[in-house]
């Protein structure tokens, strides 16, 4: 066996062909292949055994395991071999062609009886990394592309009743090179496995394409001759040959109307169902057209990922998907970075989502084997001119498009994700060129033109140009701008979702400018965060393995159980159909579809009316108000909303009045009818509110946030310069008659003051006002704070929550438009979203007020930009790993943000934009009061 793992070819699988399942004549029509008379799934209960390498599973198949395992699923789920995430690197010795030589085996076995047919095939539809096939003892086969179909004819083997099945699944093989993908590293027979019993000469092959004057043409691949019925004719295609059939006035497919027209096709008793859709796909002057139209690709990035079963998503799972998808107004899936089962490309059609169709390619971690001389984006290219990858770069491009040529889903081919350029991907495109008109997509060539080599970069034929995690800047700027550039540019990622992402609304300001921008794929759709051993998520690192990437898998605009977070709804509104606009009193309701017009409720203010906006057209309402919030539903789902806010209200100044001051030590003690303010003469802070008979404690300022995952990089400028410690010194003290003023310098040990400030206490017959004057030390410590404010920490009591401000979401200045800015209330506890990572979470943009009560009191607050008010403070969430080890206490820790920075995705992308960040000098007021 060794001698197969350390080479990249397959042995006896079938030649690759377009994804069918054949039905007996007689069989009740369907599309479930579960229906099928000659469809005999071997998914199940098999027999499992483990060797630590080869060597100790050199003729393993002659015996069986005695322990039991589902197939399809991912071995490390039942106990075998251990969990490892890695994003990038390798994880084992790079040494090409070598792979590790204790190379975990996982022996499969299983008894069947024959189910009739003169033939029978055998079909794999995912196993990692490789596997040979026994059957009865005799060698039937190998494969080694983790994510294709592998079949083989294993009728000459066949016995009549209890054939023993035997698989012997590798953990690596040469072909592990080549699927370096960001993912937890499985192993096993991870999607379906069947037979398929069949007539001694059959239908093999058939490619369908379609024009949008509704051409539908077939090439029979066959050596049967086929007999075609489509649109009400019947036709009879040779082998080797083509039939056109002509619809009258088609009904296109698109994402936003799945049109699917049937075909049937049959040949010596066999019949195959497949569903047609009439589209074409193309670039054209620059610009990318579906079905004739410059549509935009509102995508996400898919893998297959269940947080139990790893890999092995079933059809519920991918329906799920495809459905949440759906609602949440994508319209294009990537494949990331394999193709998909072929379920999910059925499930597309059906439903209406475009799909990239990603070969199953990535050699990401040559970019950190240690070449020397090699950076990041050399290294990206160190197989991308091996003779020893060629067959199987570009074995991977034929599985790709063989499969999956005749799902109307897909709209593009990508040759693969992060592995360079070289002679290897010019072979690869060629093939690619030779096989389909569809466009073709790959962004690694991109590296290859930052390596120095912007010609190549140019000149490659790709109808596509891409990039990941560009900024809108670079889009508008760079790539609108560059005169050499002639293809279209889709995003193949962006808005790296992990944990709390800011910054939707920037992108698609710049994406809808220009027709040369196909839109772009979030990443990614879900995460992947890991239930194994314990009920809460784990991610890389849980599992004693010593290399890995920590969380950065957990990176989903939905949790891995597919809930729903803030994000995920900045994405559906930057997604939705309709897009609003006010202006002079005229609200406009656009359409943005294509091809679908929209059906439905318009609610303004309430205010219901039926609708039905034509693609790309308009609807007009004069309406004044000063707050306007407009939903647009179908059914019972709202699909798209805005909110218009023409006037804010005026901050209710209340008035001021003169404390009695009284002085005792550092302490300057103001007090008012209704209460007490002392303030320490030493730091300018709040040492003690006391209001209407209730102490709430000390306020104090505020520069820390727990750093997001997208904080990542500034963190660490943050954590050098100590921001969670910030302390407050007094500079000088002025007592007036109603006002105190300090001169403030929040200092941490070592560094200048991080922010001086001019603080002046004012003081009303509820409460007290700080008004700040800030700038930011200017030494170059760090772009920009996390937020600057002050910060109490209340009786866990106080756990009632009033608000007006956007949300009842977190919102953050770059993430808000996704929510409307109304009254709420709300529990503290519930304020907090449980990200796997714990982090920044639970603020609210813009709000006019919040108050918190604990039945008898209530403390509120006007003036800021920003607040939360949470159940754990800041520190806790900095310090934990896990949202299991939060620690409930009884506190409520409540933040008053002058401002607060947005939360942008510089874990892959852009940080907050310069807009979004709190600025290094600014001002603000905060009134604080209790009843
Ligand atoms: C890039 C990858 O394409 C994707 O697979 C994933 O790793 C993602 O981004 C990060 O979560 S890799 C990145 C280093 C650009």
């Amino acid at each position: 066996m060794k001698e197969f793992v350390n080479q990249t070819k397959s042995v006896n699988t079938e030649k690759p062909r377009a994804y069918y399942i054949p039905f007996a004549q007689d069989d009740p029509k369907s599309y479930e292949r579960e229906q099928s008379s000659r469809f005999v799934s071997l998914n199940g209960t098999w027999k499992i055994e483990c060797f630590d390498s080869l060597t100790d599973a050199e003729g393993c198949w002659k015996g069986e395991g005695q322990n039991d395992i589902s197939v399809p699923g991912c071995v490390q789920y039942f106990g075998y071999d251990h969990m490892q995430y890695t994003n990038i690197r390798y994880p084992f010795a790079y040494d090409p062609p070598h792979i590790p030589t204790k190379n975990p085996v996982f022996h499969y076995s299983r008894h069947f009886d024959r189910k009739g047919g003169e033939k029978t095939y055998l079909v794999f539809e995912g196993v990692d990394s490789c596997f040979f096939v026994y059957l009865n003892g005799l060698f039937v086969g190998y494969s080694n592309i983790s994510h294709r179909i592998s079949e083989f004819d294993v009728t000459p083997y066949l016995k009549e009743k209890d054939n023993k099945l035997d698989v012997i699944v590798a953990k690596w093989n040469m072909g592990s090179y080549l699927e370096d993908q960001d993912k937890w590293r499985m192993s096993g027979i991870f999607r379906d496995v069947y037979l398929l019993c069949r007539p001694e000469k059959h239908i093999v092959d058939f490619a369908i394409t379609t024009k949008t004057d509704g051409t539908v043409t077939v090439e029979n691949k066959s050596e049967v001759t086929v007999s075609i019925v489509f649109d009400g004719k019947e036709k009879e295609a040779l082998p080797h040959r083509c039939v056109s059939f002509r619809v009258e006035n088609p009904a296109l497919w698109s994402a936003e109307e799945p049109n699917l027209y049937e075909m049937k096709l049959c040949a010596n008793g066999e019949v195959v169902y497949q569903r047609v859709g009439i589209c074409e796909s193309k670039t054209e002057n620059g610009i990318y057209l579906f079905n004739g139209k410059p549509i935009k690709l509102l995508g996400v990035n898919r893998h297959d990922f269940h947080p139990e079963k790893g890999y092995a998503v079933t059809r519920e799972d991918m329906k799920k998907d495809v459905l949440l998808m759906k609602r949440l107004n994508v319209n294009a899936v990537r494949t990331s970075h394999y193709p998909s089962s072929p379920l999910f490309y059925e499930l597309c059609s059906e439903y209406g989502l475009y799909v990239m169709s990603e070969s199953d390619l990535e050699s990401h971690g040559t970019t950190s084997c240690g070449e020397p001389g090699a950076d990041y984006h050399k290294g990206m290219s160190l197989l991308a001119d091996s003779e020893l990858f060629v067959d199987s770069i570009l074995e991977r491009q034929i599985c790709n498009y063989e499969e999956h040529k005749n799902f109307s889903c897909v709209n593009i081919y990508s040759i693969g994700n992060e592995s360079g350029w070289g002679k290897n991907f010019e072979r690869a495109l060629a093939l690619w060129k030779s096989l389909t008109d569809k466009p073709i997509h790959y962004e690694g060539v991109w590296e290859y033109g930052f390596d120095g080599h912007w010609d190549a970069y140019y000149a490659a034929p790709l109808d596509i140009v891409s990039r990941m995690y560009a900024s809108p800047e670079w889009l508008k700027n760079e790539y609108l701008n560059d005169q050499r550039e002639k293809r279209p540019l889709v995003l193949c990622e962006y808005m790296h979702s992990m944990g709390n992402p800011g910054g939707m609304k920037a992108y698609w300001d710049v994406l809808e400018s220009s027709d040369r921008l196909m839109g772009g794929y979030v990443w990614e759709w879900a995460d992947h965060g890991m239930r194994y051993g314990t009920d809460a998520l784990r991610y890389g690192g849980d599992f004693g393995e010593f290399e890995h990437d920590g969380n950065f898998c957990v990176d989903g605009i939905v949790s891995a159980d597919r809930e729903i977070k803030s994000a995920t709804l900045a994405m559906k509104t930057a997604y939705q159909p309709i897009r609003f606009s006010y202006d002079g009193g005229v609200l406009c309701a656009f359409n943005r579809n294509f091809f679908k017009t929209e059906v439905g409720r318009l609610a303004v203010n309430g205010k219901e009316t039926e609708v039905a906006i034509p693609p790309r057209a308009c609807v007009r309402f004069p309406c004044e108000a000063e707050n306007i919030v407009v939903s647009y539903t179908v059914g019972e789902r709202e699909v798209a909303m805005a909110q218009f806010i023409t006037r804010e209200e005026p901050l209710q100044e209340e008035a001021c009045v003169a404390p009695t001051f009284t002085e005792q030590g550092h302490r300057l003690i103001a007090k008012t009818k209704n209460g007490e303010v002392v303030l320490d003469k030493d730091t300018g802070e709040i040492e003690s509110l006391r209001l209407n008979g209730e102490d709430f404690g000390a306020v104090q300022f505020n520069i820390f946030r727990a750093p997001t995952d997208n904080d990542m990089y500034i963190r660490r400028k943050w954590n050098d310069h100590f921001l969670r410690y910030a302390k407050a010194e007094a500079r000088s003290c002025d007592i007036g008659e109603t006002t105190v003023a300090f001169s403030v310098a929040l200092t941490v040990p070592c560094f200048y003051p991080l922010v001086k400030a001019k603080v002046v206490y004012s003081f009303t017959e509820q409460g007290v006002g700080v008004a700040v004057d800030y700038a930011v030390s200017d030494k170059g410590y760090f772009d920009f704070l996390p937020r600057i404010g002050l910060k109490m920490t209340l009786d866990g009591a106080y756990s009632h929550l009033a608000y007006k401000a956007y949300g009842p979401w977190e919102t953050y200045s770059d993430s808000y438009l996704h929510t409307v800015k109304a009254e709420y209330v709300s529990e503290v506890k519930d304020e907090y979203f449980h990200y796997v990572m714990p982090q920044e979470s639970g603020s609210h943009y813009a709000p006019a007020y919040m108050a918190l009560s604990d039945g008898k009191h209530t403390l509120s607050a006007v003036g800021m930009q920003s607040f939360s008010a949470l159940a754990y403070p800041a520190e806790m969430l900095a310090d934990c790993r896990h949202d299991d080890e939060l620690v409930d206490g009884d506190k409520t820790y409540l933040c008053l943000d002058f401002c607060m920075s947005g939360m942008g995705t510089n874990a892959c992308g852009p940080l907050p934009a310069k807009e979004h960040r709190v600025p290094f000098s600014g001002s603000g007021k905060i009134v604080i009061k209790a009843t």
